[in-house]
């Protein structure tokens, strides 16, 4: 940094948000929470409460009991959730078994897959919090980074491709999270009765995020060339894999992905990652370190609506940024190449191979793993892997994949869900296996609108409308969200529904179904009951109008979002 850019940096400190400050005294994400632990009440003050983010913990509170609970003059009923930090989501048996054990013990009998690839725990109770967070420890797994303003999880094509390409990308994906990993000892001491460092004493705990951190969290995806299946352009750093051969040629990176919105400012958008440039492998961790120090040094800490490093790139320019990445790393960067993409599609289905391999990848309704009266798919899912042992892999699209597994274990393991009452993915409609919601109710202390609660019901409407018009096996990606926030990523879907008031919602239109580019607003404030009729003309002259072979954002893309406006207003008025 430049001694102006330094003093700039200064007097920002003064305009701190709040949230600055809270970190700035937590002693590198101490605050009191050790404390705090034994104080014998169900919730924590609101410091710890920020501070716990980073642990991977969100305090959040049954939102179905809040009326009832006032009326009776009682506090809300706290509960916590606990998100785990799963790179690429790959699991061994043991450490899934632990997940389906402790959601038994604490987490009220559930797990819930993220769009992030990991699990989360929700309904833990404070007093088991820490039982929990051990519980992941023991199977060597972590939650510091779940959350809070650092580089989260890292994603990655879920696919169990093998081959020393695949393999290299997959050791490059561990460098970086090995070195964005946050080093304060606070977590050892508060979770798993570490020793405690007295911090006077000198050490820098955090080399790369310092006393504060970034301003704001920090998301990297990696992705194969011609696989989207993970959204790599919805990501601060999108790292899309090139091939030479067996071996990694390179890395395209993207930069400055966000889907967030805030529904009072106007200003704030879903952006897609910009192509900044192309790096060999042995320049991948300098130059992603660069973009973390850019961003952490010039991003905006007065407001946290603007914090995100897509808002960073859009005031200073592409140019600007690049100059400073490359001051920072003291490399010239090459630019980025053209990339082309094939599929955009989850890996579901079975799968086997001439040697005799196989992995099976199974639909899960909105990412959550409970038993149902009609479905037993945690517990089939606990026989299947207490028996066959497969590496778990979990997606970005919610889903699970078992991997590792003989061409006989796949058929015998298809049999099992079967009999659990578990479809196979092979037997959905593939608009449904290719949509998403987010958590929402009750737990989401964000959300304005219902989501994966009612979800089920509106992706059926619209396979019934689909089916009546002709066109039930033309998958449709639609995202559902409770807010405007984007956690289903519904603004890169075909048809995003975004929660706008309680019961009602904005739907958005034209998506490309490779992830490449944003859906438009088509229309406002629509009543849950009626999504799917709302649709019914735009989609019945897709139905009639479609090119061979064209998806359902293209063909609003190639028409105009105004013409099925039209169509829209016409209809009203007869
Ligand atoms: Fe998210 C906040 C759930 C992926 C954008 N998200 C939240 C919180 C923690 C609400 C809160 O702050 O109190 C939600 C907890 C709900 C609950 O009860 O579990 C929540 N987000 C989720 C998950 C579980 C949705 C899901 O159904 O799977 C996903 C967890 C991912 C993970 O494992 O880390 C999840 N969130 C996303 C994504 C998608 C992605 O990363 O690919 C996005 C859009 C991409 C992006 O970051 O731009 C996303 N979540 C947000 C935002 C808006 C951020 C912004 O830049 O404006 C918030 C609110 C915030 O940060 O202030 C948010
Ligand atoms: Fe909550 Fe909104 Fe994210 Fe849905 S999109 S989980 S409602 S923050």
């Amino acid at each position: 940094m430049s001694e102006q850019d330094v003093e700039a940096r200064e007097q920002g400190a003064s305009k701190w948000s709040k949230v600055e400050r809270i970190k700035d005294a937590s002693r590198q994400l101490r605050g009191t929470i050790a404390e705090a632990l034994t104080d014998g009440t169900p919730r924590f003050s609101e410091e710890n409460v920020q501070v716990l983010k980073f642990h991977g913990v969100y305090q959040q509170d049954d939102r179905d009991l809040r009326k009832a609970l006032k009326q009776e003059g009682k506090e809300r009923a706290y509960r916590m959730m606990v998100r785990t930090r799963i790179p690429g989501g790959v699991l061994n048996a043991d450490q899934y078994l632990q997940f389906d054990r402790l959601a038994d013990l604490y987490g009220g009998g559930q797990l819930r897959i993220t769009t992030r690839q990991t699990f989360q725990l929700h309904y833990i109770l404070k007093q088991n919090l820490k039982e929990t967070i051990r519980g992941i420890h023991e199977v060597l797994l972590t939650t510091l980074g779940g959350c809070g303003d650092q580089v989260r999880n890292t994603i990655c094509c879920a696919a169990p491709h093998s081959g020393p390409f695949y393999d290299q990308v997959r050791e490059d994906l561990r460098t970086l999270v090995n070195a964005f990993a946050a080093k304060t000892n606070a977590y050892h001491e508060i979770w798993l009765d570490g020793e405690r460092l007295q911090l006077d004493d000198g050490v820098e705990e955090e080399p790369l995020y310092g006393r504060t951190y970034l301003p704001r969290k920090f998301k990297i995806a990696f992705a194969y060339e011609g696989d989207n299946c993970c959204d790599v352009y919805s990501n601060d750093i999108g790292v899309v894999a090139h091939r030479a051969g067996d071996a990694v040629a390179g890395y395209t990176l993207l930069v400055g992905g966000g889907m967030g919105r805030t529904a009072s400012d106007k200003q704030t958008h879903p952006a897609l990652a910009k192509p900044f440039a192309f790096v060999p492998p042995s320049a991948l961790l300098d130059v992603c370190t660069a973009i973390l120090k850019v961003q952490r040094d010039f991003g905006n800490r007065a407001d946290r609506k603007f914090a995100r490093m897509k808002y960073l790139l859009e005031e200073r320019g592409l140019d600007w940024f690049r100059s400073q990445v490359e001051a920072s790393c003291g490399t010239t960067l090459q630019p980025p190449r053209a990339l082309v993409w094939g599929s955009s599609e989850d890996h579901l289905g079975s799968h086997t191979d001439e040697a005799g391999q196989g992995y099976i990848g199974i639909f899960v309704e909105s990412g959550r793993v409970r038993d149902t009266p009609e479905v037993a798919l945690k517990s089939v899912l606990r026989d299947v892997v207490e028996k066959y042992r497969p590496t778990v892999r979990l997606t970005t699209q919610q889903n699970l994949i078992l991997a590792d597994l003989t061409v006989d274990e796949v058929k015998e393991i298809e049999q099992m869900l079967t009999d659990a009452g578990v479809p196979l993915a092979e037997d959905l409609a593939q608009t449904r296996t290719a949509s998403m919601a987010c958590v929402a109710m009750p737990t989401c202390g964000l959300a304005i609108a219902e989501s994966e609660r009612v979800f089920p019901e509106v992706v059926r409407a619209f396979e019934a409308l689909q089916a009546e018009l002709g066109i039930p096996d033309v998958p449709i990606s639609l995202r559902m969200t409770g807010c405007p926030n984007g956690c289903a990523r519904p603004y890169i879907a075909e048809i995003g529904f975004v929660g706008r008031v309680l019961g009602k919602y904005d739907i958005y239109l034209g998506a490309s179904p490779d992830g490449t580019r944003v859906n438009t607003p088509f229309r406002e404030m629509i009543p849950l009951a009626d999504l799917a009729e709302a649709l019914r003309p735009a989609l019945t002259a897709f139905a009639r109008g479609r090119q061979e072979g064209e998806r359902f954002g293209d063909y609003v893309h190639r028409v105009g979002i105004d013409a099925l406006r039209s169509l829209h207003a016409v209809r009203v008025k007869v």
